[in-house]
């Protein structure tokens, strides 16, 4: 079966039937290695060359292709990106540290907060670093402890679960 090149979501859901009865399985396309694969399949089948890899930055645009999978932006595209953004937010007579992470929600990635005061210690997730938001688009997590008072820290996003690994 041959996709569209302008496909960028679809599920398939294929049946067979045998003997003992119907299976149906379904295959979820944006599913990290199909989509490696309509990706990068096309020059590499085999998915072997170092291009295909996931840590790979194919168009030199300095997003990984793990990271452009979890954006959502294509990773042969260097004018396709997606950045993450800091912000301070005012709250309960405080102000709070904020990350706010571009990320497709159909992809199979799972992103988490973590915080930092000298960039060697990270704290990861709840209760150091909160999910403030987590829509379809992006998420925004938030350091728990408040700007005021802290000389100086630092928010990141990690993914829990890096496809390939
Ligand atoms: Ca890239």
């Amino acid at each position: 079966m041959n996709l569209d090149n302008g496909v960028s979501d679809i599920l398939l859901q294929v049946a067979s039937y045998n003997r003992q009865g119907d299976t149906a399985v379904s295959q979820d396309l944006l599913s990290p290695e199909p989509w490696r694969y309509r990706t990068f399949g096309g020059s590499d089948p085999n998915l072997t060359g170092p291009a295909s890899q996931w840590n790979n930055d194919g168009d030199g645009d300095g997003v990984t292709t793990m990271w452009e999978y979890a954006f959502g932006t294509d990773p042969l595209s260097a004018s396709s990106v997606a950045k993450p953004a800091m912000r301070m937010t005012p709250d309960t007579g405080n102000r709070f540290l904020e990350y706010v992470i571009p990320r497709d929600s159909r992809r199979g990635v799972q992103l988490r907060g973590a915080v930092s005061s000298d960039l060697t210690t990270w704290q990861s997730g709840s209760p150091h670093c909160t999910v403030v938001e987590e829509g379809a688009n992006q998420m925004i997590f938030r350091s728990a402890t408040p700007v005021s008072g802290n000389p100086r820290q630092f928010i990141r996003a990690e993914m829990v679960n890096p496809p390939g690994q």
